[in-house]
């Protein structure tokens, strides 16, 4: 990776934070975040590694994965160069959570969206092929109520052929109301939609406070104009 590219998006500083099964482990509202929300085994923690590089298994990866639905089922956060958290999100929709379990998650999800002041963005994630679930209807109303700045990530992209892309994003539009442009193709395969998707989250305004924090602190030993 280029040594242009903003220190976040290296991943080299980046580490799990906090694990939170409930509303009272949160952390401090400290930094801004990017959370990531969709379906069990859509490809939440895939995402979360591959955007900062940590892909593959054991030490390098960040977020675990799994091809077992339901692997992440905690809040997990993620500080990324004490600048922000990723947040990864447990998913939804997975039948063999019980019904009560799954309820509790939709408590634990909802108090997250609702309160959540230093939530900037969010990533809707939905699988490329499919028609979004009603969970994923849902949760895209919910977003829409509380107003939380929302991305549509179409997931799993290297499993379409690039003919059938632009149907299946509007497809995906379509049932969740928002315009074909606005939905973002990403594989964690191949690293498609990687650029472009870090592009879409900076300018959601949470790397404003990110990068002005980050030009302070290297304006010392980088900007050789400071100061003169
Ligand atoms: N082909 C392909 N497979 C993917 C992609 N993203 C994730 N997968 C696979 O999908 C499965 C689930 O990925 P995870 O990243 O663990 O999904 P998750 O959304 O975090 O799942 P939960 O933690 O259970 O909610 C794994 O087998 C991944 O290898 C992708 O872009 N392309
Ligand atoms: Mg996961």
């Amino acid at each position: 990776m280029s040594p242009k590219q903003p220190v976040w998006r290296r991943g080299q500083n980046a580490g799990l934070f906090c694990v939170c099964g409930k509303k009272s482990q949160f952390p401090e509202e400290t930094l801004p975040e990017i959370a990531f929300v969709g379906r069990s085994n859509v490809g939440k923690s895939t995402l979360i590694n591959t955007l900062l590089g940590r892909k593959g298994a054991g030490k390098n990866a960040l977020a675990r994965t799994s091809s077992v639905p339901g692997k992440t089922r905690t809040i997990n956060w993620y500080a990324i160069d004490d600048l922000l958290y990723f947040v990864d999100l447990p998913g939804y929709g997975y039948a063999k959570i019980s019904k009560q379990e799954q309820a509790k998650w939709g408590q634990v999800i909802e108090s997250y969206l609702k309160e959540r002041r230093s939530l900037k963005v969010i990533c809707l994630l939905v699988d490329i092929r499919h028609e979004p679930s009603a969970d994923d209807k849902m949760m895209m109303d919910w977003l829409r109520y509380y107003q939380v700045p929302t991305i549509i990530v179409a997931t799993k992209a290297d499993k379409v052929t690039r003919n059938q892309l632009p149907h299946q994003k509007k497809v995906l539009a379509n049932a969740l109301g928002i315009p074909s442009a606005s939905v973002y193709p990403f594989s964690g395969l191949n690293g498609q939609g990687k650029e472009e998707l870090w592009k879409a989250l900076e300018e959601k305004t949470i790397f404003a406070e990110a990068s002005s924090k980050a030009a302070n602190a290297a304006a010392p030993e980088d900007d050789i104009s400071s100061g003169a």
